[in-house]
C-alpha cells in the first residue's frame, strides 16, 4: 500500500486494523472530487447507488438501505468507561475490556472481499484551534462519499497529524464479510444483535460495527462531534451540544446569534434556515445539528458548526416548510431511503409536489395512495429518510460560517415535541433556571431512533440523552459551571414548543417561518424592549408586545398557546423528580434547588 503519512501512531493503527479486519485492499482517501466521482460510479455499477436525472438533480444519487438499518440504534450504543458509574444512568455501559474482546471477534476478518478506506477528516475548519482532526476507517464506500459532504476530508489533515501526532481514531465496518465469489447486497449490514456503536471516551476512541446508516456510520457526527467531544469539552471547559446555530438580524442591522437544542427530528434544520415573516428581520444559517462552543477572550460564548454538510430529515421538507433546505439539496446531494420517481427524480411524503409513482425505499414499485393488506397507506419514503447536502449550497448560509472564531451566542433555546401542556414560549428567570429548563426538557419520540416506539414521553436533557459521552448528572453540573464562568455574559435561556395540538388534532401554532415571531420576541427581551408576565414556570410574552400581525390567531388560541397548565406541570415535575432520582449523588445540588423552587411556585 502507498501510505501518505509517516506518522507512527496513524500507520500503526491502520496496519493493526488491516491485520484484524483483513480487507482485500487498503485505500487512503484524499477528499477529491475525482475520488467522489469514481466511488459513485463504482456504486452505480454494482447497483448500490442510483444516478438521478442529471437535468433534475445534477450530480445526485439515491441509496436504499436494508429495511433493518434505517436509523440510529440507541439500544446498541455504548459508552465504555472504566467505571460503570462514569457512564451514568442515561447510557448503556459495558466494561471496555469485555466490549473490545467481543468486538475484536466481530472485526476479525470482517472486511474480507472489501476495500478498507482510510478517511482523514477534520471537524471544524481545518487547522483552527477549535477543530479536531480524526481518521475514519470504513469498509463502506457509501460512508466515504457521505463523509466528503458532511466533514472536511483532506490530505491536509494528514499533514497536521504529522506535526502534532493528534487525531481521533474512528473504526467502522458494515459487518458483512464477503466469501470468495459471494455477491454483495445493495446495503450490507449485520443483524441488530451484532450491531455495536461503541465509544471509549477515556481513550478518545470510536468503534462502530454492523450498521451503515447515519449517525451509526458517519462517525464524525454523533459519535465524535457529540459523544467524544462532550466528554473532552467537559475536561477542557467548553461545550459540545446538539444545537443548530443561526444569525437573526434586525432591520437596523443588529445581529443576534441563537443556538437551539431540539431532539432528533424536532425542527432544528427547519429553524436553522427559516424564512422570517417578521418584516425586515432575516435568518442566516451557521449550522443545523451540532454546536461547539468556547468562552472567548471577551468572556462571551463563541460557537462554531463542526460539520460541513446537512444530514437532514427528508419527509416534510418542502418549498412551503423549508425552501432553503430544498435549495440546498437541489444538486450534488445524496438521498437515502426516499422514492425514486419514474423520471429518476426524488420524492418523499409532504414534499409538496405530485408524484405519479416510482420505486419506494424498499425497492418496490410504488404509487401514491397504495395501501397494505390492512388498508394502511404505504409510505414511499422511510420516515427517517435523509438528504446529505453541502452546507455551502444553502442560500442563506452566513458568509462567515467557516470563521474559526465562531459567533457570540446571545440566546439559548430548548424545546421538544409536546402536543399538550407546554406553552409556545417562556423565558428562564436566570441562567440556572435556564439550565434546569434544558435539563428537564422532554419530548415525544420521533423516527430518528429505531428503538423508542413504545415510549410516550421521554426526558431528554438538552436534546442530548443519546449523545452525552459521560454521566448526565456531571453534564448538568458542567452546564451550571459554564454559566458561572460566563456570568452576566451568559446567553439568555428560553423554552419553546411549536407542536401544541387542539383536541381534534390540529396544530395550534402555524410554526415554520412564523416561528420568527417567537425569535423576535426573544431578541426584544435581550434588547430590553419588551416586558414579560411572570408565571410559575417563567417569563412569558405580553400579548400586545408579541407580533401577531397578519396571523390568523384568535384571542382564544393565543390564550391556549400561552396557558400555564398548573396541574400538567405538577405532573411533569413529579415525573422529573422520579427521572432525576436515577442520577443519585451526581445530581447537582442546583438541580434540586431549582426543582424545589418550581414546586413552590406551582403550589403557591
Ligand atoms: P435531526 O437531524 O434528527 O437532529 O433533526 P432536526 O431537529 O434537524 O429535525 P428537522 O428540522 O428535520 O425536523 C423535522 C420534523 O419537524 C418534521 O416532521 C417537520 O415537519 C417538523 N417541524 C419542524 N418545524 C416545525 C414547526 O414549526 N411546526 C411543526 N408543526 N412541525 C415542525
Ligand atoms: C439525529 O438523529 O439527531 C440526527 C441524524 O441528526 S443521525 O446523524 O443519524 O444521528
Ligand atoms: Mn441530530
Amino acid at each position: 500500500m502507498n501510505t501518505p503519512t509517516t506518522n507512527r501512531k496513524l500507520m500503526d493503527w491502520v496496519n493493526e486494523t488491516a491485520a484484524m479486519c483483513k480487507p482485500d485492499q487498503v485505500y487512503w482517501c484524499d477528499g477529491s472530487k475525482e475520488e467522489y466521482d469514481r466511488l459513485m460510479a463504482e456504486m452505480v455499477s454494482t447497483g448500490a447507488a442510483i444516478k438521478l436525472n442529471e437535468e433534475k438533480r445534477p450530480n445526485s444519487f439515491a441509496f436504499n438501505s436494508d429495511p433493518s438499518d434505517v436509523a440510529r440504534v440507541e439500544g446498541r450504543t455504548y459508552i465504555a468507561t472504566l467505571k460503570e458509574e462514569d457512564a451514568g444512568p442515561t447510557n448503556n455501559w459495558i466494561d471496555p475490556f469485555e466490549l473490545k474482546k467481543t468486538m475484536r471477534a466481530l472485526y476479525d476478518g470482517c472486511m474480507q472481499g472489501r476495500t478498507m478506506y482510510v478517511i482523514p477528516f477534520s471537524m471544524g475548519p481545518i487547522g483552527s484551534d477549535i477543530a479536531k482532526n480524526a481518521v475514519e476507517i470504513t469498509d463502506s464506500p457509501y460512508v466515504v462519499v457521505n463523509m466528503h459532504i458532511m466533514t472536511r476530508v483532506s490530505t491536509e489533515v494528514l499533514r497536521l497529524i504529522e506535526k502534532n501526532d493528534d487525531f481521533i481514531p474512528c473504526l467502522h465496518s458494515v459487518g458483512k464479510p464477503l466469501a470468495e465469489g459471494e455477491q454483495d447486497s445493495r446495503w450490507p449490514c449485520a443483524p441488530l444483535e451484532d450491531k455495536y456503536i461503541a465509544h471509549f471516551p477515556e481513550e478518545r476512541l470510536i468503534w462502530s460495527y454492523g450498521s451503515g446508516y447515519g449517525g451509526n456510520a458517519l462517525l464524525g457526527k454523533k459519535c465524535l462531534a457529540l459523544r467524544i467531544a462532550s466528554s473532552i469539552a467537559r475536561q477542557e471547559g467548553w461545550m459540545a451540544e446538539h444545537m443548530l446555530i443561526l444569525r437573526f438580524t434586525s432591520p437596523e442591522g443588529k445581529r443576534y446569534h441563537i443556538a437551539a437544542a431540539f431532539p432528533s427530528a424536532c425542527g432544528k434544520t427547519n429553524l436553522a434556515m427559516l424564512q422570517s415573516t417578521v418584516p425586515g428581520w432575516k435568518v442566516e444559517t451557521i449550522g443545523d445539528d451540532i454546536a461547539w462552543m468556547k468562552p472567548g477572550a471577551d468572556g462571551r460564548l463563541y460557537a462554531i458548526n463542526p460539520e460541513y454538510g446537512f444530514f437532514g430529515v427528508a419527509p416534510g421538507t418542502s418549498d412551503a416548510s423549508n425552501p432553503m433546505a430544498m435549495a440546498s439539496l437541489k444538486a450534488n446531494s445524496i438521498y437515502t431511503n426516499v422514492v425514486v420517481t419514474e423520471d429518476r427524480d426524488v420524492w418523499w411524503e409532504d414534499m409538496g409536489v405530485e408524484c405519479s409513482g416510482g420505486t419506494d425505499w424498499k425497492n418496490n414499485p410504488w404509487k401514491p395512495g397504495m395501501t397494505d393488506e390492512n388498508g394502511n397507506p404505504i409510505k414511499g419514503a422511510h420516515p427517517n429518510s435523509r438528504f446529505t447536502a453541502p452546507a455551502s449550497q444553502c442560500p442563506v448560509i452566513c458568509d462567515d460560517w467557516e470563521n474559526p472564531a465562531g459567533v457570540p451566542i446571545d440566546i439559548f433555546v430548548f424545546g421538544g415535541k409536546r402536543t399538550a401542556t407546554v406553552p409556545l414560549v417562556h423565558e428562564a428567570f436566570d441562567f440556572n433556571h435556564g439550565v434546569f429548563m434544558g435539563a428537564t426538557a422532554a419530548s415525544e419520540p420521533t423516527a430518528a431512533a429505531l428503538d423508542l416506539h413504545d415510549v410516550k414521553l421521554r426526558f431528554d436533557p438538552f436534546a442530548m440523552t443519546p449523545f452525552i459521552g459521560y454521566h448526565a448528572g456531571d453534564y448538568m453540573q458542567h452546564w451550571f459551571e459554564m454559566g458561572e464562568q460566563l456570568g452576566d455574559k451568559a446567553p439568555r435561556c428560553f423554552y419553546v414548543n411549536w407542536f401544541r395540538k387542539t383536541d381534534d388534532g390540529k396544530w395550534l401554532w402555524p410554526g415554520f417561518g412564523e416561528n420568527s415571531r417567537v425569535l423576535k420576541w426573544m431578541c426584544d427581551r435581550v434588547a430590553g424592549k419588551v416586558g414579560a408576565n411572570e408565571t410559575p414556570i417563567g417569563l412569558m410574552p405580553k400579548k400586545d408586545e408579541f407580533c401577531l400581525d397578519g396571523l390568523d390567531i384568535t384571542a382564544q388560541t393565543w390564550d391556549e398557546l400561552m396557558k400555564v397548565n398548573i396541574e400538567g406541570y405538577q405532573e411533569t415535575v413529579a415525573d422529573a423528580e422520579k427521572y432525576l432520582a436515577k442520577f443519585g449523588e451526581r445530581l447537582p445540588a442546583r438541580m434540586i434547588e431549582q426543582l424545589q423552587a418550581l414546586k413552590n411556585r406551582l403550589n403557591s
